[in-house]
């Protein structure tokens, strides 16, 4: 974007600021509970990609109409699950448009017949555009991955004595265009002595695979038609220790709200009434990260009322978590699925919560179509996150082309908004070190840093890294003046390749470099840099070029969760600090990794 036009857009900012933002209604995680049923919907559900040339086959002949099977031939999908993955067909691994799902639900008669209940269709996340039609009527419509929606189905399931079969149909698109988040490029080659009529590519300017589909559960549950739509808590602890709540109700003005404070043990410890209220804790104990009190993750629970997603990847990660003595991550480089938040809450684990803003690498991603929807996500993201103790910071975007006029200004407001939406927590976006001129930078409330040396440039000259790393925070921190994590820093290891001294794609390299980096994040550890995260937990997968050997591999654990060498190098390090610093509770150091937990 040339820098005239990015001021004409920035003359606008102020007017979008005002107008069409603003979810409608909260999004709980639902809980079954006295007054709340729930049934999930994950499972074998039909499943067909468009490939027709425009790919606009199933909204011209209404697939959405019938059954998916009287339209053609289908194949089972389950949910949830990338769609990318399932088959052995190369083509839907790399396919680009609209692909359907189709389930059939049996729906417990009471739902039906009983007009006191709402019915609740959620959807987990589909990435990355969707549209629903429940028995053909369309329902819903949902920009952006990562993220659960939902809708109130009730009129379409009660209406008359027997529709108790539901047909549920979800379109999705995963075609990413310069307002998606993350954004995209679709390239048309048109040089017909080298490619077929009508062949194009989708461009991505981020370094994963863009795995889609209905990758989180899909679930209906029901409420009362009297229900408690949204839940905020907040806290203080500096003065008398207290919950603040504040609880909305929708459906009726005619109601009473009971609120109980319960301790670990299930002991209650404060009440309270009506929809807002502070409540006084005496004693309380706080929420701690793993390692940095004798009792971590202590939860109080407030009475009131995925999957790509696997449990058992998902247990093990946060054991292998606990093995490390790593007590923190960001969800590079979008929202996890709500059960791994639950996870890091019990476990300790503390989180700096990102959106999809990944890829924001050319000019013309800055516009102001995609700084709006923008926006909407930071809502989704904070709403849906809010009132989870791990989450202690939000990243709305990983390496945005920061040093661009255009950047600046479209940074300062995601930052501003997401500020005004929570003002308890610290906001940031990790920068790409290299961006000296970074014009986002004023901004955030702390600075988060992604480095490289010894791998993308200088390679092999591991004697480097501490003079550049050195150079890096004296330059940030005198500019800046503010605190500092080490937010990625890593090197591609193939596991079991070995050679001494040390050679790129080795586990001795990985290791010998992030030494290196530790010297050199010994020597600020104790003034302004508070954090640091490497990059990466597990080897994940992107998409082939030749800086990639199927996926990167810069994990210090492989993709089945198996330790590379530096696994016990980061072990010893992570354990060591834990010691030295356990439990000065006034000072919050973490010692941390990337994770690609990818749910
Ligand atoms: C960083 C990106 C991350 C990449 C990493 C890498 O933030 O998404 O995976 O580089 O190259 O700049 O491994």
């Amino acid at each position: 974007m040339a820098r005239g036009s990015a001021v004409a857009w920035a003359a606008l900012g102020p007017l979008l600021w005002g107008c069409a933002l603003g979810l409608q209604g909260g999004m709980l995680y639902p809980q079954e509970s006295p007054s709340r049923e729930c049934k999930e919907l994950d499972g074998l559900w039909s499943f067909r990609a468009d490939f027709s040339d425009n790919r606009r086959r199933g909204f011209e002949e209404q697939w959405y109409r019938r059954p998916l099977w009287e339209s053609g031939p289908t194949v089972d999908m389950p949910v949830p699950s990338s769609f990318n993955d399932i088959s052995q067909d190369w083509r839907l691994r790399h396919f680009v448009g609209w692909v359907w799902y189709e389930r059939e639900v049996i729906l417990p008669e009471r739902w039906t017949q009983d007009l006191r209940t709402r019915v609740v269709l959620r959807i987990g996340s589909a990435h990355s555009y969707a549209i629903v039609w429940v028995n053909g009527v369309d329902t819903l419509e949902h920009e952006g991955g990562y993220l659960p929606f939902e809708a109130d189905i009730s009129n379409l399931v009660q209406v008359g004595p027997l529709p108790s079969r539901l047909r549920i149909t979800i379109a999705i698109n995963n075609t990413l265009t310069p307002t998606t988040l993350p954004p995209g490029t679709i390239q048309y080659l048109t040089d017909t002595s080298k490619y077929p009529k009508g062949y194009f590519v989708q461009n991505t300017y981020f370094d994963f695979f863009n795995y889609a589909g209905l990758q989180r559960s899909v679930l209906l549950y029901t409420t009362p038609t009297t229900y408690i739509d949204d839940i905020t808590v907040t806290t203080s602890v500096e003065q008398d220790r207290l919950v603040n709540y504040q609880i909305s109700v929708k459906g009726s003005n005619l109601f009473k709200l009971e609120v109980r404070l319960l301790d670990a043990e299930n002991k209650v410890v404060a009440n309270g009434t009506g929809t807002q209220g502070q409540l006084k804790v005496p004693g309380v104990s706080l929420w701690w990260p793993y390692l940095m009190h004798e009792r971590p993750a202590y939860l109080y629970s407030l009475e009131i009322r995925g999957k790509g997603f696997d449990w058992p990847l998902l247990v093990k990660d946060f054991n292998l978590l606990r093995w490390l003595g790593a007590n923190a991550f960001r969800t590079s480089h979008y929202p996890y699925a709500e059960e791994v938040m639950q996870m890091c809450d019990r476990y300790g684990i503390v989180v700096i919560d990102e959106c999809p803003g990944v890829g924001l690498a050319l000019p013309q991603f800055f516009n102001n179509v995609s700084l709006h929807h923008h926006m909407q996500v930071m809502e989704e993201v904070v709403r849906r996150d809010k009132n989870h103790p791990a989450v202690v910071m939000w990243s709305v975007a990983n390496e945005p082309a920061s040093h661009l006029e255009s950047a600046g200004y479209y940074l300062k407001m995601v930052i501003a908004h997401t500020k005004s939406l929570d003002p308890s927590r610290p906001v940031t976006f990790v920068s790409n070190s290299n961006y000296a001129a970074d014009k986002g930078a004023p901004y955030v409330d702390v600075i988060c840093l992604n480095s490289y040396y010894s791998w993308y440039h200088d390679y092999g000259h591991l004697e480097l890294i501490q003079l550049q790393l050195a150079t890096q925070f004296e330059n940030w921190y005198k500019k800046y003046q503010k605190p500092i994590i080490q937010s990625e820093y890593g090197a591609e290891t193939i596991a079991g390749f070995h050679q001494d001294p040390p050679l790129m794609f080795t586990e001795e390299y990985q290791k010998s470099l992030l030494e290196q980096y530790h010297l050199g994040l010994d020597q600020k550890r104790r003034k302004y840099v508070v954090g640091e995260l490497i990059w990466n937990f597990a080897d994940f997968m992107t998409e082939q070029s030749p800086t990639r050997v199927l996926g990167n591999k810069k994990g210090i654990f492989t993709r089945q969760r198996q330790p590379k060498s530096a696994a016990f190098l980061l072990r010893e390090r992570y354990w060591k600090i834990a010691n030295e610093t356990r439990y000065p509770h006034s000072v919050a150091k973490s010692q941390c990794l990337e994770n690609s937990l990818f749910t």
